[in-house]
């Protein structure tokens, strides 16, 4: 009979670890498009760097103007989104929740342009 419960008490305690590790391991995995992943653009000589982005969906994207004039990111079909004039220093950011391939330009600049391709994995 101890033998018994010694035996249960071991089982016991290995599927409770199993079971704890599989719950660890669903919560440290962020769901696609989760809203936990982040990239960057850089704005430097009049550029968008990269000109093409690709990010998966559900990510935040911020534009970091390194130049010492104004510049705009604002989607080529004019709703997607549009930043507005992104001072020197300053930061833009958009979060992508639909695939796609996502075409913007600089209002400021012509030839000013850049893509973010939006992929669900
Ligand atoms: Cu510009």
């Amino acid at each position: 009979m101890k033998m018994f419960n010694f035996f249960s008490a071991i089982a016991f305690i290995i599927l409770a670890t199993l079971f704890m590790q599989a719950c660890s391991k669903n919560n440290d995995t962020p769901p696609v498009g989760g809203g936990n992943n982040t990239d960057t653009v850089t704005i430097q000589a009049t550029q968008f760097l990269p000109a093409t982005l690709t990010v998966l969906i559900g990510t935040k994207v911020t534009w970091k103007n390194l130049d010492v004039n104004a510049h705009t990111v604002t989607s080529d079909d004019g709703i997607s989104f549009s930043s507005g004039n992104i001072s020197p220093n300053g930061l833009y950011s958009f979060t992508f929740t639909s695939p796609g391939s996502y075409l913007y330009h600089c209002t400021l600049h012509a030839g000013m342009t850049g893509t973010i391709q939006v992929v669900s994995r």
